[in-house]
């Protein structure tokens, strides 16, 4: 027998045999899961002859099995291919290899005792990747593509009370795939659930609940349009009118921060659907994106569906898991990036509050690399695709007041398709505003849209100096990607938000993205791109997360909470107040509760409450600050404010810090050691103070007892994924400029150890090999007997064009657990990424001072650090400095491909920094910011030395 292929799997259309889109609804009729264990078998090609299977009485039982949401491929069967947007297959539109992994899928079942005898029962398939040909007791129902969206079939009449067999062929490539060219894993599968659900004789079909708000009178008026005649209740309003019947009542706005719901009940003769009323208003007026008549500031971020272990077949707790840390960490919208996310999501967007932008599942990024030629979303044999797609997310989702936002899709180039679409969601929905970065233009949207511009361009954009087509000048403006958050980083989004504040214009922005998209990996931690023998692959670009792949919060996600807060708390000390913004856009302050504390040296000396009033959105007050309390230590000293949940809510226990802020309340006092001790030379040995010295190359040997390896200048850090910058990045990418200068390999030249009066002075050059410029270095030590100062003088010499990585002093210790230091902490943080760096006291270990990125790079700085404590030695900073310690050299952690290859060695390597280059977001966006480029110039900076209080090794 000799191949075929199957015509279905590249036919452009959508499908055949499925019933009509409709409302997602929860109702009483009966339904039964067929999740669950599901016989499987692979085979390498969608061959049209084999489908057998799908009779009654076919004996599987050899077959192995799979668990059904899921994806075969990260069950053993296979594994998974990462592109971002290159196809994985020829670009031969619609056509698909012969290799086409394809996955029979059995599973019979019976009804339930109590399943009604009338009435009909539909099929329900909520996600399946990408193609399936489904068959019930041997009758083929049809076939569908589009894969994170819902199909139904019609099944009543086949239906038997025992030994149902229903088979669904998936093939992993379809014409759909070259629609579905997102940035992710592709992984085959029917990753959703799938449902049977009885249909009751007169039950509900389709319906739409229209519920607005009018902001001037405060009044809802509600409409529920149904296929199938009934009765609307909503007991909490008094509310029980006809379908298709208008009443406006006084309510309760639906906010994203203010999240009322009403619950109510459409019933037919047959049945009852249970409503979640959410009453508000979405529209594009004055050129703002206005929601019940005020503008919005989107704290958002764009969210794939992700599990280390399961891909996109998400379960119902880590869903919830994602709205609370979002809620959590003062996000208030998603952008469902690229497509409809799995129903229940919607339900916590609504439930928890969070604007919505629901996207279509298009996407036909690869086809840029043939200059959008035969694009699908340009040829019209494609358009019943594309609106079949637009159709089913629209009706699916169009009940939910979380949505305010459709988007067309991503990175699909322009076309007719795409205004298609756009007009056939303005004309089913005209009550909420369209969404595509993808056309400058605008034609068919209704904001403007883009990604990862420079805040350069942004500020043009939010002072309307952009330009462009007259009616894009009209139309508001969201960055629907920026800061992309791999690996360290994303640096610059304080910079952001303060132009997003600045201008009426600019409505916010949604973070590149939520969460790594690793796979858990037996031996390699968490995997990547190439990691699975991939013949074309974009490595770790799919690691770009503010959470890593486990869900715990990376240091970017800290910084966004802390940028993004909705109540901005600020002095500078002078005027014994603290001023308090509201940057709510619907809520005024009254859930929160105030409270103060004075801080010396970052120990609480005492604390009390605060009185704020319950400003207004937008409002902001000068609050006067407790006296200074009596008895307080001399020594730095801060006022931290912060803003709490005054009682629980559901998505934070009540005491969750909201917003804090720092306020300055006296300065430091700097060090100062008096250069009394004067060296003394031994047996190849200096001795100044605590320290001893190799006499010949003037390198400490032991500070304060302790056995110092390796102390010198360092500029090498190892290169962020930011650093090293995205392959297409026209602009300097930094990372490959330091590594072409050599500053990898920098080699230090001793030129003179001048023992002296009061001081021991080494003076070395530091430079590359095969260049010229260099870094003229002088140590100079002194001491008063006890203490040991270092002060490293640093002068650039050649032409230094490129900034530093890092500039700083790097040493090994023999031993080092426990860390403990006064300054910014309790996290990571660089100089464009330090928002959230609170000054404050604060302990830790080496080990868990290390960034977990799923590609090892720089990591773990704390700012601002005055003094710290760790392997026996005290030091103190003059300037305050980065810290960074760690099992590894900067070398080994630079070649590290995944955590695992990171072995700790017998020595602590410390890395006291001066200074540090900012992190910028170039692995896709721009660059850090000129003001945050560690420029080569003149430097003097200092640490002194001491022994830690008690320096015994167990407090090491
Ligand atoms: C942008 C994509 O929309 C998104 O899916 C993701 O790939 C992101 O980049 C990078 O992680 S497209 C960008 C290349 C402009």
């Amino acid at each position: 027998m000799s191949f075929r292929p199957t015509a279905y799997v590249e036919d452009v259309s959508p499908g055949s045999g499925a019933l009509p889109p409709r409302a997602h609804a929860s109702s009483d009729a009966p339904s039964l899961s067929l999740n669950g264990s599901w016989r499987f078998r692979l085979s390498d090609t969608a061959d049209a002859e084999d489908d057998s299977f799908a009779a009654e009485g076919y004996d599987a039982g050899d077959w192995a099995e799979v668990t059904v949401p899921g994806h075969w491929v990260l069950q053993g069967h296979g594994s998974p291919v990462y592109t971002n947007h290159l196809y994985p297959f020829p670009v031969d539109p619609p056509r698909v290899p012969t290799e086409n992994p394809t996955g029979d899928h059995l599973r019979v079942f019976d009804l339930p005792a109590d399943w009604p005898a009338g009435g009909g029962a539909v099929l329900r398939f909520d996600g399946v990747e990408s193609c399936a040909r489904v068959w019930l007791n041997g009758t083929e129902l049809g076939d569908f593509k589009g894969s994170r969206l819902p199909h139904e079939f019609a099944v009543g009449p086949l239906l038997k009370p025992a030994g149902n067999v229903l088979a669904v062929r998936v093939h992993q490539w379809s014409a759909g795939s070259y629609l579905e060219d997102q940035d992710q894993w592709w992984l085959p599968g029917i990753f959703r659930d799938v449902t049977l659900l009885h249909r009751p004789a007169d039950g509900v079909r389709d319906f739409f609940v229209h519920a607005s708000y009018d902001h001037v009178s405060g009044t809802g008026t509600l409409r529920v349009d149904s296929d199938v005649p009934g009765r609307v209740t909503v007991p909490d309003l008094g509310v029980d009118v006809a379908t298709g019947e208008p009443v406006t009542v006084p309510v309760e706005p639906w906010t994203a921060e203010t999240p009322r719901l009403y619950d109510g009940v459409l019933a037919t003769a047959g049945e009852r659907v249970r409503l979640r009323i959410g009453f508000r208003t979405v529209a594009v007026a004055d050129g703002l994106i206005k929601v019940n008549g005020r503008p919005v500031l989107f704290k958002g971020v764009n969210r794939h569906e992700w599990h280390p272990q399961r891909g996109r077949a998400l379960d119902p707790e880590t869903m919830r898991e994602d709205v609370l840390l979002m809620k959590r960490h003062n996000i208030n919208a998603v952008r469902t990036s690229h497509y409809p996310p799995h129903p229940a999501f919607l339900d916590l967007c609504d439930e928890y509050g969070l604007w919505v932008i629901d996207e279509c599942d298009l996407e036909t990024h690869g086809f840029t690399e043939q200059g959008w030629r035969d694009n699908p979303v340009d040829d019209d044999r494609w358009t019943p695709a594309l609106l079949d797609r637009a159709a089913r997310m629209v009706e699916r989702d169009k009940n939910h007041p979380s949505v305010v936002i459709w988007s067309l899709g991503n990175e699909a180039g322009t076309g007719r398709g795409l205004t298609a679409m756009a007009e056939w969601i303005h004309g089913r929905d005209p009550s909420r505003p369209v969404h595509y970065e993808g056309d400058p233009d605008c034609r068919d949207t209704d904001l403007y849209s883009r990604m990862y511009a420079s805040h350069a361009e942004v500020e043009r954009i939010g002072r309307g100096l952009d330009g462009g087509p007259r009616r894009r000048r009209a139309l508001p403006f969201i960055l629907c990607e920026y800061a992309h958050a791999m690996g360290n980083g994303p640096g610059g989004l304080a910079d952001y938000q303060r132009l997003f504040e600045r201008h009426d214009r600019l409505q916010g922005g949604f973070v590149w993205e939520w969460i790594d998209h690793g796979i858990a990996h037996p031996e390699l931690g968490y995997a990547y791109g190439g990691d699975f023998g991939e013949e074309l692959h974009d490595g770790n670009f799919v690691c770009d997360g503010l959470l890593f792949p486990d869900r715990r919060p990376s240091p970017g996600l800290i910084e966004y909470q802390k940028v993004i807060e909705p109540v901005v708390l600020t002095g500078d000390g002078t005027a014994g107040t603290v001023r308090v913004a509201n940057g709510y856009d619907f809520a005024d302050l009254s859930a929160l509760a105030f409270s103060w504390s004075y801080e010396v040296e970052g120990e609480p000396v005492d604390s009390g409450t605060l009185s704020v009033p319950a400003l207004a959105p937008g409002e902001s007050a000068e609050v006067k600050l407790p006296a200074v309390p009596a008895g307080a230590p001399a020594g730095e000293a801060h006022w931290t404010v912060r803003a709490r949940l005054a009682a629980d809510t559901p998505w934070a226990p009540r005491d969750h810090v909201v917003a804090w802020g720092q306020i300055p309340a006296s300065a430091r006092p700097v060090p100062h050691v008096a250069a009394t001790a004067r060296p003394a030379a031994g047996d190849g040995v200096l001795t100044l103070g605590p320290a001893e010295f190799d006499a010949r190359t003037g390198a400490p040997r032991t500070i304060c007892g302790v056995p110092v390896t390796g102390l010198r200048l360092d500029v090498w850090r190892a290169t962020t994924d930011n650093d090293d910058g995205a392959a297409w990045q026209s602009d300097l990418r930094f990372g490959l400029l330091w590594r072409e200068l050599g500053l990898h390999r920098m080699r230090h030249r001793l030129d003179a150890v001048e023992p002296g009066e009061d001081a021991l002075t080494v003076r070395t050059r530091v430079a590359p090999a095969a260049r010229e410029l260099g870094l003229s270095t002088v140590y100079r030590w002194t001491s008063d007997g006890d203490r040991l100062r270092l002060t490293v003088s640093t002068v650039p010499d050649g032409d230094w064009t490129v900034p530093l990585p890092r500039l700083g002093i790097r040493f090994g210790l023999p031993a080092a657990d426990r860390v403990r230091w006064y300054g910014g902490g309790p996290g990571e943080a660089y100089p464009d990424t330090r928002t959230a760096a609170r000054i404050g006291r604060w302990q830790s270990t080496v080990d868990e001072l290390q960034t977990p990125y799923v590609r090892p790079q720089e990591n773990g700085a704390r700012i601002d650090v005055r003094w710290a404590e760790l392997g026996g030695l005290r030091i103190e900073g003059d300037p305050a400095f980065f810290l960074t310690a760690r099992r590894w050299t900067t070398e080994q952690l630079d070649a590290a491909a995944h955590r695992t290859d990171l072995v700790p060695g017998p020595t602590v390597w410390v890395n006291l920094d001066h200074g540090q280059h900012g992190i910028g977001s170039q692995s896709c966006g721009p660059a850090p910011l000129p003001r945050y480029h560690l420029r080569a110039e003149p430097a003097e900076f200092s640490f002194v030395f001491s022994p830690t209080d008690n320096g015994s090794p167990t407090s090491l």
